[in-house]
């Protein structure tokens, strides 16, 4: 199954969003193989946020992102990649759906809250560059027989 990284940014922890956004990714029926809580350095946002430090706002990204602690978990599920980004909306909150995350709870474009992995590829690196192996958890999760086809979760 796919693997996503999502990160709590400073903003949800700040604002006290961290449960309502966790809720939302758990009655989906993703399961949480990790969660940690963390301070983020230079090295690794420079690693994480690649295809942007030759922009404009990086450095204030870069600062915004190292204010205050993150959660970062990593999320299972089919096809999880592509679901999550929809529960996201759109980069920019004032474009996001209605009943996304950034749709419902975000005004700002570099204070929309939550990260998520933008392909199945870029998943599994993110993880591994956030998640140490023990930190990641392998266990069965009861509900799946309920949200999944037996297809969908071999
Ligand atoms: P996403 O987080 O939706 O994957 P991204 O990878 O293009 O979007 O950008 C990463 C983050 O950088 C984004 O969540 C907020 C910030 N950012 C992107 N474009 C921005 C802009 N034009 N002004 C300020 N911050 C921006
Ligand atoms: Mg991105």
């Amino acid at each position: 199954m796919e693997r996503t990284l999502i990160i709590l940014k400073p903003d949800a922890l700040q604002r006290g969003l961290a449960g309502e956004i966790i809720k939302r990714f758990e009655r989906k029926g993703l399961k949480i193989l990790g969660i940690k809580m963390m301070t983020l350095d230079s090295a690794l946002l420079a690693a994480h946020y690649a295809h942007l430090t030759d922009k404009p706002f990086y450095k204030g990204l870069e600062e915004f992102m190292k204010s205050s602690p993150v959660i970062v978990m990593a999320l299972e599920g089919y096809e999880c990649v592509n679901s999550i980004r929809i529960i996201l909306g759109a980069t920019n909150p004032r474009e996001a759906e209605a009943g996304t995350i950034r749709g419902d709870l975000a005004i700002g474009t570099g204070r929309n809250l939550v990260h998520a992995s933008d392909s199945k590829e870029n998943g599994e690196k993110e993880v591994a560059r956030f998640f140490k192996a023990g930190e990641l958890f392998d266990y069965d999760k009861s509900e799946y027989a309920l949200i999944y086809e037996g297809h969908e979760r071999s």
